[in-house]
């Protein structure tokens, strides 16, 4: 690998990635492609030298060719990717995670450029609650929300062009993630800046279902693994192998570390129409054939980590806030 396209790279895990492989990875020249959609931020590259940025869409065809044309490998990670929005609003969804990842795919084909593709859990659908079962990587999909949908779709449209084209193409489905530069429509930084900014946590529902919640740094050291030794054609689950933590406990769990009673320290909101029920992922394939393992292993401290940063980074998400807290007052939520 020496040089790298990472799509989506101005998001939160996109920019983490590149964070990555920019403090590790001397070798490697990244390019970024990101739209700057209302996920994207110039700002979550700030600091780094050698990184190119293109502002444009994974769906120009031209764009893309070009880029692919000057890379030997791609790592696709944009997407839209809020559940919630794609229950107001399915078209970007469509347009962005499968036309984009379409348009992608045929300009990797026609360059022979490696492809790595980042893909969820969510494609799934989702398990009973309490009960011993995970996710592995011959689990049926099973999507529930337009977002898991387009999700699925382009997975299989990955497969496909591996099967039908001969694309050296890998994917990973990865897991709830947490940590900074999330954007804060998402559940834990949306309740950390609530509490800094005294407002009150939202819980969906009762707050009995479960995340399997993993710490960006493991998601992109897995995908890094994944493109140095993962074999072209397969399919890696990435999961941190947490005991299982419900909303509620999460959201008492936030209010504690800051310094709230949780006992009144958070409301009840409308629940997520469709609302997935319990994820977990067996990432043992990953861990066995790859050597993968998690460093963040203590949610408490990882979380301890993301209300650190977002206390010390508020410029940083403030000019989002009023708006994130409409949209959702909008919703009951
Ligand atoms: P994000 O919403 O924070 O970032 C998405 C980025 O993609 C933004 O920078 C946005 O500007 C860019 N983008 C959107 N549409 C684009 C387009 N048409 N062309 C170019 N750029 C575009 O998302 P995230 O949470 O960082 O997720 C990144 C990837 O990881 C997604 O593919 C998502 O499905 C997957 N994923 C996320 C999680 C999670 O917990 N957040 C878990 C598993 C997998
Ligand atoms: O304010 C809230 N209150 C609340 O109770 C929000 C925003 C969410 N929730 C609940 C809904 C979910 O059960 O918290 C859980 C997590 O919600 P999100 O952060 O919206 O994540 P989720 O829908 O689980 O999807 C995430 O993980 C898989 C990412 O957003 C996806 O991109 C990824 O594919």
């Amino acid at each position: 690998m020496h040089s790298m396209l990472v799509t989506g790279g101005a998001g939160f895990i996109g920019a983490n990635f590149v964070r990555l492989v920019n403090a590790t990875r001397d070798e490697i020249k990244v390019t970024v492609l990101d739209k700057l959609t209302y996920a994207g931020n110039r700002a979550n590259l700030a600091g780094l030298e050698g990184v190119e940025f293109v502002h444009g869409d994974i769906a120009d065809a031209t764009l893309v060719d070009e880029l692919a044309q000057k890379n030997d490998v791609i790592v696709h990670f944009a997407a839209e990717s809020h559940n919630d929005n794609s229950l107001e609003d399915p078209s970007p969804f469509i347009q962005t995670n499968l036309v984009g990842t379409f348009t992608l795919l045929e300009a990797a084909r026609k360059h022979d450029v490696r492809f790595h593709h980042v893909s969820t859990d969510e494609v799934f659908g989702d398990l009973e609650i309490g009960a011993d079962t995970k996710f592995t990587e011959a689990t049926p999909y099973a999507p529930s929300s337009p977002y898991s949908a387009s999700k699925a779709g382009s997975d299989h449209l990955v497969r496909a062009w591996v099967r039908s084209f001969g694309l050296r193409a890998t994917i990973s489905n990865c897991s709830n993630n947490y940590g900074p530069y999330q954007h804060i429509e998402k559940f834990i930084p949306r309740q950390i800046t609530n509490i800094v900014d005294g407002r009150s946590p939202k819980l969906y529902g009762t707050g009995e279902q479960v995340r399997d919640w993993i710490h960006v740094d493991d998601h992109n050291r897995a995908v890094l693994d994944i493109l140095d030794k993962g074999i072209i054609g397969e399919t890696y689950n990435i999961g941190a192998d947490q005991p299982d933590i419900n909303n509620k406990q999460v959201i008492e769990l936030i209010c504690t570390l800051m310094g709230l009673d949780p006992a009144d320290g958070y409301e009840h909101v409308n629940d997520r129409p469709g609302h997935d029920q319990r994820y977990a992922m067996d990432a043992t394939k990953l861990k066995r054939e790859l050597g993968w393992r998690p460093r963040f292993t203590d949610l408490r401290a990882g979380l301890e980590q993301t209300i650190a940063w977002y206390r010390d980074n508020e410029e940083w998400w403030r000019p989002a806030k009023d708006a994130t807290e409409a949209t959702y007052a909008q919703r009951g939520q």
